[in-house]
C-alpha cells in the first residue's frame, strides 16, 4: 500500500506484540544452549510488499535471549549473510574478549563458530546483540540484525505485577517498492535515521491495561543514529535501571529520558487513570551536517490504553534496588578526543577518528591493566553529538563538562555507552576485568564504520 507521496504506508495500531524467545535447547540446569543463524529473510511492513532484510532465525528484531545470572551460554552462530562477514558482539556484556564478536574475529560468509561464556552475579541488566564486522556493521543492523539480551538476576526486586516489557526501538526506512535503500551521503555523515520507528518491529502498536497498573518497560535505543527523547507524558515515571542493570534506588519522578544510539533503560510507568496514554518523542538537537535534518521531535511510538476500574492493589516498589559500589578515584588519565574531516577527491569522503586516528584493527591505540580503575576523559569539539561505548565492561559517570560548568551525574549507574554532546567533556571512570583486546567507538555506526573506534588492550 502507497500514501500519496508514493511512499509505503505501514500498517498502525495492532496490539503490541511480544518478541519471540530462542528456545534454550540444553538439558542441564544452569545452561543455555541455543543456535542463531544471521541471513536474508523478507519481512512485511507494509501491505502488499515483501522487504528483503537480514534476520537472526527468520526474525527482525531478533529473539530474546534471556538467561539467569550464573548461567554458561554458548550460541552456535551460523553466518549465512551472502558475501558478508559477520560477528555477534555482546553488547554490554562481561563476556571474555575472545567470545565477544569483536571486528578481528570475523565469521566469514558461510562460515560458523560458537560463542560461549558464564554470565556472572550481578550482571543482570537489559543487553542487546549485534553484529560487528569492520565496515559493514552499519548496514547489517539498519538491515535487520539485532535483538535484546535479558540477563534476570536470581532474586528480581521489581514486582512481577507490574510485568516486564521489552519495547525495542528501531527505524526503517522504505523504498517505494518496499525495498531498503542503500546509505545516503547524509547517512555516511550524520547516521542513518529512518522515516519510521519501530517499536518490536511494529509501527505505533497498541498497550492495553487495566487503569492502575504500574508496569515496568525495558526500552532500548536499537537504532543506528536516532536519538531517543522519551516521554510517557503525565504518566508518572520512575527510572530504576539503566545499559548495566538496575539503580541503587528507583528515581521518581521523571519526565523524559534521553537514549542515545545503543543506550537502554529500565523504567516503572504509573497509569493511574482510565484514559490514552503515549510514549512519544520530544524535540534533541544532537547535531546534524548538511540537509535532511529528521523532523522527529513529536512522534507516537506506542499508544496505551488504561482500562476499567481502577487496580488498588499494586505492590510498592523497594526504596532500594541493590549495591552499586563506586568506582574509587583512579591514578591513570586518559584523554579521547573524537573528530571529524572532510577527506577523498573534493572533500566527498568524511573521515571520523578518535585522538585523530581511523580506526586500524591491527593497531593498539590504548593498553591498561584488568582490574585497575581509569578516569577516561572523552571529549567531542566536532558538530556532532557522538555516543561514545566501551565492549566488555560497565563504566561510571564521573562527571559532564560543558557550557562552562561541571555537572556530577543526578544517580549512580551502571553505563556502556554514554552521549557526548557537541562540546562537550564526559569523565568516566573504567575497569576491565578480563583480559584481550577491547573496542572503544561511537555508537552512530556509520560513524564507527568509518573509522571513530579504537583498541584497548588489556593486560592481565
Ligand atoms: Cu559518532
Amino acid at each position: 500500500m502507497s500514501g500519496m507521496s508514493g511512499m509505503p504506508v505501514l500498517p498502525e495500531g495492532a496490539p503490541l506484540r511480544e518478541l519471540p524467545r530462542l528456545a534454550n535447547m540444553a538439558t542441564e540446569g544452569g545452561r543455555f544452549e541455543a543456535a542463531l543463524t544471521a541471513g536474508v529473510a523478507k519481512a512485511r511492513f507494509a501491505d502488499g510488499l515483501d522487504t528483503p532484510i537480514l534476520a537472526y532465525n527468520g526474525e527482525s528484531p531478533g529473539p530474546i535471549i534471556q538467561v539467569t545470572e550464573g548461567d554458561r551460554v554458548r550460541i552456535a552462530f551460523r553466518n549465512a549473510i551472502p558475501n558478508q562477514a559477520s560477528t555477534i558482539h555482546w553488547h554490554g556484556m562481561p563476556v571474555p574478549a575472545d567470545q565477544d564478536g569483536n571486528p578481528m574475529d570475523a565469521v566469514a560468509s558461510g562460515d560458523s563458530r560458537t560463542y560461549e561464556f558464564t554470565l556472572p552475579e550481578g550482571s543482570a541488566a537489559s543487553y542487546w546483540y549485534h553484529p560487528h564486522p569492520h565496515g559493514l556493521t552499519a548496514e547489517q543492523v539498519y538491515r535487520g540484525l539485532a535483538g535484546a539480551f535479558l540477563v534476570k538476576p536470581k532474586v528480581d526486586p521489581i514486582p512481577a505485577a507490574y510485568g516486564d516489557t521489552v519495547l525495542f526501538l528501531t527505524d526503517l526506512r522504505l523504498a517505494a517498492d518496499g525495498s531498503l535503500p542503500e546509505q545516503s551521503m547524509a547517512d555516511l555523515m550524520n547516521g542513518r535515521v529512518g522515516d519510521q520507528v519501530l517499536v518490536n518491529g511494529q509501527k505505533k502498536p497498541v498497550l492495553t491495561v487495566q487503569s492502575g497498573t504500574r508496569r515496568r518497560f525495558r526500552l532500548f535505543n536499537a537504532t543506528n543514529a536516532r536519538f531517543l527523547r522519551l516521554t510517557f507524558g503525565d504518566a508518572p515515571m520512575t527510572i530504576i535501571g539503566s545499559d548495566g542493570g538496575l539503580l541503587a534506588a528507583p528515581v521518581q519522578g521523571a519526565t523524559e529520558i534521553l537514549l542515545s544510539p545503543a543506550e537502554r533503560a529500565e523504567v516503572v510507568v504509573a497509569f493511574e487513570k482510565a484514559g490514552s496514554f503515549a510514549l512519544k518523542t520530544l524535540p534533541y538537537d544532537r547535531g546534524w551536517m548538511g540537509p535532511g535534518r529528521p523532523d522527529d521531535g513529536d512522534l507516537t511510538l506506542m499508544s496505551v490504553e488504561a482500562q476499567g476500574a481502577a487496580l488498588t492493589e499494586m505492590p510498592p516498589l523497594p526504596e532500594a534496588l541493590r549495591q552499586i559500589p563506586e568506582l574509587a578515584e583512579s591514578t591513570v588519565r586518559r584523554r579521547f578526543v573524537f573528530g571529524e574531516s572532510m577527506r577523498g577527491p573534493g572533500g566527498m569522503t568524511m573521515a571520523f577518528m578518535i585522538n585523530g586516528k581511523t580506526f586500524d584493527m591491527t593497531r593498539v591505540d590504548v593498553q591498561m591493566r584488568a582490574g585497575q580503575i581509569e578516569l577516561w576523559e572523552v571529549q567531542n569539539p566536532t558538530d556532532m553529538d557522538h555516543p561514545f561505548h566501551i565492549h566488555g565492561t560497565q563504566f561510571q559517570i564521573v562527571e559532564v563538562e560543558g557550557n562552562d560548568r561541571i555537572s556530577k551525574p543526578a544517580y549512580r549507574a551502571w553505563k556502556d555507552t554514554i552521549n557526548v554532546g557537541r562540546g562537550e567533556t564526559v569523565r568516566i571512570a573504567v575497569r576491565q576485568e578480563l583480559p584481550g583486546l577491547r573496542m572503544y567507538h561511537c555508537h552512530i555506526l556509520e560513524h564507527e564504520d568509518q573509522g571513530m573506534m579504537g583498541i584497548v588492550d588489556v593486560v592481565a
